[in-house]
C-alpha cells in the first residue's frame, strides 16, 4: 500500500509515522508514506500557496494551482496509474471502519491536506472523494490525513502482528468493543469477571458478546440497527427488554 500526502507541513507526520505499529509497516515495506511538499509547486514569484478569499471575509485560501501541479507531478512519477484521490475537509464522507476497510484494498491512495480557510473549489475537480473525520473544525487536514493512514494501515495483512485482529474491533463486528481485562486478577478490590478466568472459551466468547451488546445498546443504539445481530443476539436483547419493562421504576 502507498500513500502519497500532499501538505504544506510535512514535518508535521514525523511524530505519528516514526513510532510503533506504521513505522514498523513501512519499516517490513508493508506500506510506503510519501509526503509531497505542496509548496514546491509553488509557480508564482513569491511562492505564495494561499491568498485571499474572492468576495472578502476572514482568513485565506489555498490557490488552486499549486495543489493540481503537486497531484499531476504525482500522476506523471505513477505512470498515470492512481488511486483515489481524498481530500481532507469537514464537508467529506464521515469517516468510517467501513470506508477504512475499502480503502484497504487499494494499492495506492493520494490525501489531500487543506489549511487555512480551505482550498480552492476548483481543486475539487481533481479529487476522487472527500472524507471528514468529524464535525468539528481543525487547523489543516494532516491530522486527518494521519488518522485515515493510521486506520488503513492496520487493516493490511501482516500489518497488526500475529497477536492482535483487527477483526474484532469496534465497528468491525458493528458493535462496540466488550470490556478488556489482563493481569492483575484484583485491583485495588476492582476484580477480574470470573468467567474470563474459567478457561470456558463458548462462556468466554458469549459473555464478551452479550458485553458488546450492553455497551452498545447503553453507548450507540444507534449501532444496533446496521450491526449484523444473530439470533442469539436478538434474544439477548428481548430478554433485557422483557426484564427492564417488568422493572417496577415506580413512577
Ligand atoms: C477536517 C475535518 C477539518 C478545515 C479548514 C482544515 C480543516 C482547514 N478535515 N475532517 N474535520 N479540516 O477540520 O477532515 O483547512
Amino acid at each position: 500500500m502507498q500513500f502519497d500526502i500532499l501538505t504544506l507541513f510535512p514535518e508535521m507526520f514525523t511524530g505519528p509515522f516514526s513510532a510503533s505499529i506504521i513505522k514498523r509497516a513501512i519499516e517490513r515495506n508493508l506500506l510506503t508514506v510519501n509526503l509531497i511538499n505542496i509548496r514546491d509547486y509553488a509557480r508564482n514569484k513569491h511562492r505564495t500557496v494561499d491568498d485571499a478569499p474572492y468576495g472578502g471575509g476572514a482568513g485565506m485560501v489555498m490557490e488552486p494551482e499549486p495543489v493540481v501541479l503537486a497531484l499531476e507531478a504525482v500522476r506523471e512519477k505513477r505512470g498515470g496509474d492512481m488511486g483515489p484521490v481524498i481530500l481532507l475537509c469537514p464537508q467529506g464522507e464521515p469517516f468510517t471502519q467501513r470506508l477504512a476497510a475499502e480503502l484497504a484494498q487499494e494499492e495506492h491512495i493520494v490525501l489531500v491536506c487543506g489549511h487555512y480557510e480551505g482550498i480552492d473549489e476548483r481543486v475539487r475537480a481533481y479529487t476522487t472523494g472527500e472524507i471528514s473525520i468529524g464535525d468539528y473544525v481543525l487547523t489543516g487536514g494532516e491530522l486527518p490525513a494521519m488518522v485515515v493512514v493510521d486506520a488503513v494501515s492496520r487493516l493490511i495483512p501482516g500489518v497488526l502482528g500475529e497477536e492482535t485482529s483487527p477483526v474484532t474491533d469496534s465497528f468491525a463486528t458493528g458493535l462496540l468493543e466488550h470490556p478488556h481485562y489482563t493481569r492483575p486478577r484484583e485491583f485495588r478490590g476492582a476484580a477480574v469477571p470470573e468467567v474470563l478466568l474459567s478457561g470456558h472459551h463458548a462462556r468466554i466468547a458469549r459473555w464478551r458478546r452479550e458485553e458488546a451488546l450492553l455497551r452498545t445498546l447503553v453507548r450507540r443504539p444507534d449501532l444496533l440497527a446496521t450491526a449484523a445481530l444473530t439470533a442469539d443476539d436478538r434474544r439477548f436483547l428481548k430478554e433485557l427488554a422483557t426484564y427492564l419493562m417488568r422493572l417496577d421504576l415506580g413512577d
